[in-house]
């Protein structure tokens, strides 16, 4: 190096420290119907407060999403047979996800936390209320659905019906939509493969689950094994969980949903 080029290079501690994200342009204010025809409709109340929330929750969480598979062949059909049978509510997938997010969390108690006010603490629950997002006329809303692990796959399909119904006829309270622990957003009757959910701050992740699919597998022999495989997208917050976790937490998911048995009351 030169002694000029050296002369004119300020050392490392003279720069200033760079403020990445804190200068971001302003949003663009656009006259769009000065290129074709326009319609303005203005955002619900639901829609804005969602939009603040998921915009933060965005920002501030570092996500990752970790993209797994569950065969839940013998789940459907042992869902089917007790539908079959009659029960008093349809039962879909979601209280089974429900049964199983509750056991993985008990095995895996940072994933039942949430960061206190300072961010220096990571806050243990010791109860399990898991949030369901419900699609509205009104935008997203998340009922919360409380102590789940005191309650059969009957009690949750009762339970979730009655609020998903409530949410999309007259919409929710915040007492309705408060408390939860871990969030599941369910694409599976819309379709998909996968997607990345937003953490619902302060929870520290969520699981995504998109339309279940046959795919075959090796049998005996080399035959041909059709099994119904369920794609499960989990985001999380690595500033507390890291990447391992995360991938056994889902492995743990689809191990339980391989085994309603073990779901089932
Ligand atoms: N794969 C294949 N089929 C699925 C499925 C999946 N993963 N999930 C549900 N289905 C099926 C159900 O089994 C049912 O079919 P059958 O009548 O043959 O049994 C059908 O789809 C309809 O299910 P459903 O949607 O009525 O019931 P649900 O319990 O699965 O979901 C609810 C309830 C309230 C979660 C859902 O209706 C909903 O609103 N989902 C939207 C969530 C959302 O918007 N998330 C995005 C948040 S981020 O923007």
């Amino acid at each position: 190096m030169s002694a000029d080029v050296q002369a004119t290079k300020p050392a490392v501690a003279e720069q200033p420290p760079a403020t990445f994200g804190s200068d971001l342009p302003a949003w663009p204010q656009i006259d769009f119907s000065e290129f074709g025809e326009v319609e303005t409709r203005p955002l619900s109340r639901i829609q804005k407060l969602t939009a603040q929330y998921m915009s933060r929750n965005w920002v501030m969480i570092p996500h990752v999403t970790h993209n797994d598979d569950a065969d839940i062949t013998a789940l459907e059909a042992s869902r089917k047979a007790r539908n079959a049978a009659g029960e008093a509510t349809k039962l879909t997938l979601l209280p089974y996800l429900i049964k199983a997010v509750v056991e993985a969390l008990k095995q895996f108690p940072q994933f039942n936390a949430s960061l206190d006010g300072s961010g220096k603490n990571l806050v243990l629950k010791k109860y399990f209320n898991i949030g369901v997002a419900v699609d509205t006329r009104f935008g997203l809303l998340v009922p919360v659905l409380r102590d789940c692990d005191r309650k059969s796959i009957a009690e949750l399909a009762a339970e979730l019906q009655a609020i998903s119904t409530k949410a999309r006829d007259k919409g929710l309270s915040m007492a309705e939509m408060s408390g939860g622990c871990f969030t599941i957003s369910s694409l599976g009757s819309f379709g998909g493969t996968g997607f990345t959910p937003i953490v619902n701050a302060p929870e520290v992740a969520i699981l995504g689950v998109t339309r279940a699919q046959e795919k075959p597998r090796r049998g005996e022999g080399d035959a041909i094994d059709w099994r119904q495989v369920l794609p499960l997208s989990l985001s999380y917050d690595h500033r507390v969980i890291n990447g391992a976790d995360a991938a056994r937490f889902t492995a743990k998911l689809a191990e339980l949903l391989a085994d309603p048995g073990a779901l089932e009351d």
